[in-house]
Protein backbone atom coordinates (compact mmCIF):
# COMPACT_ATOMS: atom_id res chain seq x y z
CA UNK A 1 0.00 0.00 0.00
CA UNK A 2 0.99 3.33 -0.81
CA UNK A 3 1.62 6.39 1.38
CA UNK A 4 -0.19 8.89 -0.49
CA UNK A 5 -3.35 8.21 1.69
CA UNK A 6 -1.21 9.54 4.79
CA UNK A 7 -0.34 12.65 2.37
CA UNK A 8 -3.76 14.18 2.05
CA UNK A 9 -4.54 14.18 6.08
CA UNK A 10 -4.11 16.89 8.30
CA UNK A 11 -3.88 14.72 11.69
CA UNK A 12 -4.94 15.75 15.21
CA UNK A 13 -4.02 13.31 17.91
CA UNK A 14 -1.12 11.14 17.10
CA UNK A 15 0.34 8.26 18.77
CA UNK A 16 3.13 6.18 18.41
CA UNK A 17 4.36 2.73 20.23
CA UNK A 18 7.92 1.88 20.04
CA UNK A 19 9.38 -1.37 20.46
CA UNK A 20 13.08 -2.79 21.02
CA UNK A 21 13.57 -2.59 17.11
CA UNK A 22 13.46 1.33 17.55
CA UNK A 23 17.08 0.72 19.42
CA UNK A 24 18.59 -2.12 17.83
CA UNK A 25 20.29 0.47 15.65
CA UNK A 26 21.56 2.14 18.11
CA UNK A 27 23.35 -1.42 19.42
CA UNK A 28 21.32 -2.92 22.07
CA UNK A 29 19.88 -6.19 21.16
CA UNK A 30 16.02 -6.65 20.65
CA UNK A 31 14.18 -9.54 22.25
CA UNK A 32 13.33 -12.07 20.07
CA UNK A 33 15.71 -11.30 16.73
CA UNK A 34 18.51 -13.71 15.96
CA UNK A 35 20.91 -13.55 19.40
CA UNK A 36 18.13 -11.46 21.13
CA UNK A 37 17.96 -10.78 24.89
CA UNK A 38 15.75 -13.55 25.55
CA UNK A 39 17.87 -16.28 23.74
CA UNK A 40 20.19 -15.47 26.13
CA UNK A 41 17.99 -16.07 29.03
CA UNK A 42 15.03 -17.78 29.38
CA UNK A 43 12.42 -14.75 29.74
CA UNK A 44 10.80 -16.89 32.86
CA UNK A 45 14.89 -17.11 34.49
CA UNK A 46 14.95 -13.30 34.43
CA UNK A 47 11.59 -11.13 33.64
CA UNK A 48 9.09 -12.26 35.86
CA UNK A 49 8.59 -11.93 39.65
CA UNK A 50 8.47 -15.48 40.66
CA UNK A 51 12.27 -15.81 39.33
CA UNK A 52 13.01 -12.91 41.09
CA UNK A 53 11.91 -14.55 43.92
CA UNK A 54 13.38 -17.73 43.19
CA UNK A 55 16.61 -15.84 42.07
CA UNK A 56 17.49 -12.59 42.84
CA UNK A 57 20.90 -12.26 42.19
CA UNK A 58 20.37 -13.89 38.50
CA UNK A 59 17.82 -10.90 38.36
CA UNK A 60 19.91 -8.17 39.53
CA UNK A 61 22.94 -9.67 37.29
CA UNK A 62 21.10 -9.51 33.77
CA UNK A 63 19.89 -5.88 34.61
CA UNK A 64 23.22 -4.55 35.96
CA UNK A 65 24.38 -5.62 32.97
CA UNK A 66 22.11 -4.04 30.84
CA UNK A 67 22.73 -0.89 32.71
CA UNK A 68 26.12 -1.16 32.00
CA UNK A 69 25.93 -1.94 28.44
CA UNK A 70 23.28 1.53 28.41
CA UNK A 71 25.46 3.47 30.40
CA UNK A 72 28.56 2.57 28.25
CA UNK A 73 29.73 5.25 26.31
CA UNK A 74 28.94 3.09 23.05
CA UNK A 75 24.96 3.25 23.03
CA UNK A 76 23.58 6.17 21.63
CA UNK A 77 20.52 7.23 20.68
CA UNK A 78 20.03 7.05 16.78
CA UNK A 79 18.49 9.00 13.62
CA UNK A 80 14.85 7.24 14.43
CA UNK A 81 15.11 8.30 18.28
CA UNK A 82 15.90 12.02 16.87
CA UNK A 83 13.35 12.27 14.10
CA UNK A 84 10.53 11.46 16.86
CA UNK A 85 11.50 14.34 19.17
CA UNK A 86 11.80 16.37 16.20
CA UNK A 87 8.19 15.63 15.10
CA UNK A 88 6.94 15.85 18.57
CA UNK A 89 8.43 19.76 18.74
CA UNK A 90 7.30 20.06 15.12
CA UNK A 91 3.92 18.83 14.87
CA UNK A 92 1.35 21.39 15.75
CA UNK A 93 -1.22 18.60 17.03
CA UNK A 94 -1.70 16.24 20.02
CA UNK A 95 1.67 13.87 19.74
CA UNK A 96 2.22 10.79 22.51
CA UNK A 97 4.95 8.64 22.61
CA UNK A 98 4.40 5.10 24.32
CA UNK A 99 7.38 2.66 24.40
CA UNK A 100 7.79 -0.82 25.35
CA UNK A 101 11.28 0.03 25.88
CA UNK A 102 13.26 0.25 29.35
CA UNK A 103 15.74 2.30 27.93
CA UNK A 104 16.68 6.36 27.71
CA UNK A 105 17.38 6.84 24.42
CA UNK A 106 14.12 8.73 23.79
CA UNK A 107 14.78 10.60 26.81
CA UNK A 108 18.15 11.64 25.24
CA UNK A 109 17.40 11.95 22.12
CA UNK A 110 14.56 14.96 23.17
CA UNK A 111 11.72 13.34 23.60
CA UNK A 112 9.37 14.93 26.77
CA UNK A 113 5.62 13.62 26.21
CA UNK A 114 6.58 10.06 26.58
CA UNK A 115 5.00 6.44 28.74
CA UNK A 116 7.39 3.91 29.58
CA UNK A 117 4.96 1.73 29.58
CA UNK A 118 7.25 -1.35 30.60
CA UNK A 119 9.32 0.87 33.09
CA UNK A 120 12.56 2.17 33.12
CA UNK A 121 16.44 0.90 33.31
CA UNK A 122 17.62 3.05 35.20
CA UNK A 123 15.30 3.50 37.51
CA UNK A 124 14.95 1.40 40.89
CA UNK A 125 11.89 0.90 43.26
CA UNK A 126 11.40 -0.07 46.87
CA UNK A 127 9.26 -3.40 47.19
CA UNK A 128 8.01 -1.95 50.50
CA UNK A 129 6.86 1.55 49.89
CA UNK A 130 6.72 1.82 46.23
CA UNK A 131 9.03 4.69 45.84
CA UNK A 132 11.01 5.12 42.87
CA UNK A 133 14.74 5.98 42.60
CA UNK A 134 17.28 6.83 39.77
CA UNK A 135 19.33 3.71 39.60
CA UNK A 136 23.09 3.47 39.46
CA UNK A 137 24.53 1.09 37.08
CA UNK A 138 24.57 -1.88 39.98
CA UNK A 139 22.72 -2.28 42.40
CA UNK A 140 21.55 -6.12 44.25
CA UNK A 141 19.78 -6.90 47.28
CA UNK A 142 22.77 -6.14 49.26
CA UNK A 143 21.78 -2.36 49.01
CA UNK A 144 19.31 -0.30 50.95
CA UNK A 145 16.92 1.79 50.12
CA UNK A 146 16.51 5.65 50.89
CA UNK A 147 13.21 4.96 52.23
CA UNK A 148 13.32 1.65 54.69
CA UNK A 149 16.85 2.12 54.81
CA UNK A 150 17.19 -1.34 54.79
CA UNK A 151 18.89 -3.81 52.64
CA UNK A 152 16.92 -6.20 50.61
CA UNK A 153 13.90 -4.12 49.34
CA UNK A 154 15.19 -2.76 46.13
CA UNK A 155 14.27 -4.09 42.64
CA UNK A 156 14.32 -2.78 38.75
CA UNK A 157 11.18 -0.42 38.18
CA UNK A 158 10.43 -2.65 35.20
CA UNK A 159 7.22 -4.50 34.25
CA UNK A 160 7.83 -8.05 34.19
CA UNK A 161 6.16 -10.46 32.64
CA UNK A 162 2.23 -10.97 35.12
CA UNK A 163 2.65 -7.59 36.02
CA UNK A 164 0.44 -4.36 35.35
CA UNK A 165 2.10 -2.05 32.36
CA UNK A 166 2.47 1.35 33.92
CA UNK A 167 0.74 4.08 32.48
CA UNK A 168 -2.41 2.13 31.12
CA UNK A 169 -5.51 4.60 31.94
CA UNK A 170 -3.29 7.33 30.38
CA UNK A 171 -2.70 4.94 27.19
CA UNK A 172 -5.86 3.81 26.36
CA UNK A 173 -7.51 7.60 26.83
CA UNK A 174 -4.99 8.63 23.95
CA UNK A 175 -5.55 5.36 21.79
CA UNK A 176 -9.54 6.46 22.13
CA UNK A 177 -8.86 9.72 20.79
CA UNK A 178 -6.37 9.16 18.43
CA UNK A 179 -6.71 9.59 14.37
CA UNK A 180 -3.11 8.47 13.55
CA UNK A 181 -1.65 5.44 15.60
CA UNK A 182 2.00 4.49 14.28
CA UNK A 183 4.03 0.84 15.57
CA UNK A 184 7.94 1.12 15.32
CA UNK A 185 10.08 -1.78 15.85
CA UNK A 186 7.71 -4.11 17.83
CA UNK A 187 6.61 -7.80 17.12
CA UNK A 188 3.33 -7.45 18.37
CA UNK A 189 3.95 -10.60 20.38
CA UNK A 190 3.44 -8.86 24.11
CA UNK A 191 0.27 -7.59 25.41
CA UNK A 192 -0.99 -5.63 25.93
CA UNK A 193 0.98 -3.42 23.77
CA UNK A 194 0.27 -5.83 20.82
CA UNK A 195 -3.93 -4.97 21.09
CA UNK A 196 -3.36 -0.86 20.89
CA UNK A 197 -3.87 -1.01 17.04
CA UNK A 198 -7.15 -2.62 17.41
CA UNK A 199 -8.14 -0.01 20.24
CA UNK A 200 -6.84 2.50 17.44
CA UNK A 201 -9.41 1.10 14.81
CA UNK A 202 -11.72 0.93 16.65
CA UNK A 203 -11.44 4.85 16.95
CA UNK A 204 -11.27 5.15 13.58
CA UNK A 205 -7.31 5.96 13.50
CA UNK A 206 -5.27 5.36 10.58
CA UNK A 207 -2.75 2.51 11.56
CA UNK A 208 0.94 2.28 10.26
CA UNK A 209 3.57 -0.15 11.24
CA UNK A 210 6.94 0.38 10.69
CA UNK A 211 9.26 -2.48 11.05
CA UNK A 212 11.99 -4.07 8.42
CA UNK A 213 9.51 -7.47 8.61
CA UNK A 214 6.44 -8.55 8.71
CA UNK A 215 5.13 -9.13 12.39
CA UNK A 216 1.80 -11.07 13.96
CA UNK A 217 0.31 -7.99 13.77
CA UNK A 218 1.00 -6.80 10.42
CA UNK A 219 -1.97 -7.53 9.29
CA UNK A 220 -4.02 -5.48 11.35
CA UNK A 221 -2.13 -2.41 9.76
CA UNK A 222 -3.90 0.09 7.05
CA UNK A 223 -0.43 0.91 6.08
CA UNK A 224 2.86 -0.93 6.44
CA UNK A 225 6.03 0.61 5.98
CA UNK A 226 9.18 -1.78 5.45
CA UNK A 227 12.15 -0.91 6.60
CA UNK A 228 14.51 0.26 9.43
CA UNK A 229 14.07 2.95 11.66
CA UNK A 230 16.27 5.12 10.84
CA UNK A 231 15.31 5.48 7.18
CA UNK A 232 11.71 5.10 7.72
CA UNK A 233 11.15 7.57 10.88
CA UNK A 234 12.85 10.49 9.19
CA UNK A 235 10.39 10.19 6.73
CA UNK A 236 7.28 10.31 8.89
CA UNK A 237 8.52 13.51 10.18
CA UNK A 238 8.82 14.60 7.35
CA UNK A 239 5.29 13.65 6.04
CA UNK A 240 3.67 14.87 9.65
CA UNK A 241 5.34 17.83 9.69
CA UNK A 242 4.62 18.99 6.41
CA UNK A 243 1.07 18.15 7.15
CA UNK A 244 1.19 19.71 10.72
C1 LIG B 1 -0.04 -7.96 31.72
C2 LIG B 1 10.29 -5.16 30.50
C3 LIG B 1 -2.14 -7.81 32.86
C4 LIG B 1 11.25 -6.20 30.95
C5 LIG B 1 8.76 -6.38 29.09
C6 LIG B 1 -3.23 -11.10 26.57
C7 LIG B 1 -3.67 -9.96 27.24
C8 LIG B 1 -2.96 -9.47 28.32
C9 LIG B 1 -1.79 -10.11 28.75
C10 LIG B 1 -1.35 -11.24 28.09
C11 LIG B 1 -2.06 -11.74 27.01
N1 LIG B 1 -1.41 -12.84 26.56
C12 LIG B 1 -0.31 -13.04 27.32
C13 LIG B 1 -0.25 -12.11 28.27
C14 LIG B 1 0.80 -12.03 29.29
C15 LIG B 1 2.05 -11.28 28.85
C16 LIG B 1 2.39 -11.46 27.39
O1 LIG B 1 2.04 -10.64 26.55
N2 LIG B 1 3.13 -12.51 27.09
C17 LIG B 1 3.55 -12.74 25.73
C18 LIG B 1 4.96 -13.32 25.72
C19 LIG B 1 2.54 -13.66 25.06
N3 LIG B 1 1.92 -9.86 29.12
C20 LIG B 1 2.21 -9.43 30.36
O2 LIG B 1 2.53 -10.15 31.27
C21 LIG B 1 2.09 -7.92 30.58
N4 LIG B 1 1.27 -7.67 31.73
O3 LIG B 1 -0.54 -8.51 30.78
O4 LIG B 1 -0.73 -7.57 32.88
C22 LIG B 1 -2.81 -6.73 32.09
C23 LIG B 1 -3.48 -7.02 30.90
C24 LIG B 1 -4.10 -6.01 30.18
C25 LIG B 1 -4.06 -4.70 30.67
C26 LIG B 1 -3.37 -4.44 31.85
C27 LIG B 1 -2.73 -5.44 32.56
C28 LIG B 1 3.44 -7.31 30.90
C29 LIG B 1 4.38 -7.43 29.73
C30 LIG B 1 5.65 -6.62 30.01
C31 LIG B 1 6.85 -7.54 30.05
N5 LIG B 1 8.07 -6.73 30.13
N6 LIG B 1 9.80 -5.56 29.19
C32 LIG B 1 12.58 -5.99 30.31
O5 LIG B 1 12.71 -5.19 29.35
O6 LIG B 1 13.51 -6.62 30.81
S1 LIG B 1 8.31 -6.95 27.58
C33 LIG B 1 9.60 -6.84 26.50
O7 LIG B 1 9.04 -7.26 25.26
C34 LIG B 1 10.14 -5.46 26.23
O8 LIG B 1 9.44 -4.41 26.85
C35 LIG B 1 9.95 -5.34 24.73
O9 LIG B 1 9.88 -4.06 24.31
C36 LIG B 1 8.67 -6.06 24.65
C37 LIG B 1 8.08 -6.36 23.32
O10 LIG B 1 9.07 -6.81 22.48
P1 LIG B 1 9.43 -5.86 21.24
O11 LIG B 1 9.69 -4.50 21.74
O12 LIG B 1 8.35 -6.01 20.22
O13 LIG B 1 10.78 -6.49 20.80
P2 LIG B 1 11.00 -7.78 19.88
O14 LIG B 1 12.43 -8.17 20.00
O15 LIG B 1 9.94 -8.78 20.17
O16 LIG B 1 10.74 -7.23 18.40
C38 LIG B 1 11.65 -6.29 17.85
C39 LIG B 1 11.06 -5.85 16.52
O17 LIG B 1 11.91 -4.86 15.97
C40 LIG B 1 10.97 -6.97 15.49
O18 LIG B 1 9.69 -6.98 14.90
C41 LIG B 1 12.02 -6.58 14.44
O19 LIG B 1 11.64 -6.94 13.13
C42 LIG B 1 12.06 -5.09 14.60
N7 LIG B 1 13.31 -4.46 14.19
C43 LIG B 1 14.56 -4.97 14.19
N8 LIG B 1 15.44 -4.04 13.74
C44 LIG B 1 14.72 -2.93 13.45
C45 LIG B 1 13.37 -3.18 13.74
N9 LIG B 1 12.39 -2.28 13.55
C46 LIG B 1 12.77 -1.07 13.05
N10 LIG B 1 14.04 -0.75 12.76
C47 LIG B 1 15.03 -1.64 12.93
N11 LIG B 1 16.31 -1.30 12.64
Amino acid sequence: MGTDQLDNRHWHNIVVLTGAGISAESGLGTFRGAGGLWEQQRVEDVATPEAFARDPDLVYRFYNARREQLCGGDIQPNTAHYALAELETLFTGNFALVTQNVDDLHERAGSRHLFHMHGELMKMRCAASGNVFEAPVYFDGNDHCRCCRRAGQLRPHVVWFGEMPIYMDEIYALLADCDLFVAIGTSGNVYPAAGFVQIARQAGATTLEINPEMTDGSSLFGFQWRGPASEQVPRLRDLLAASG
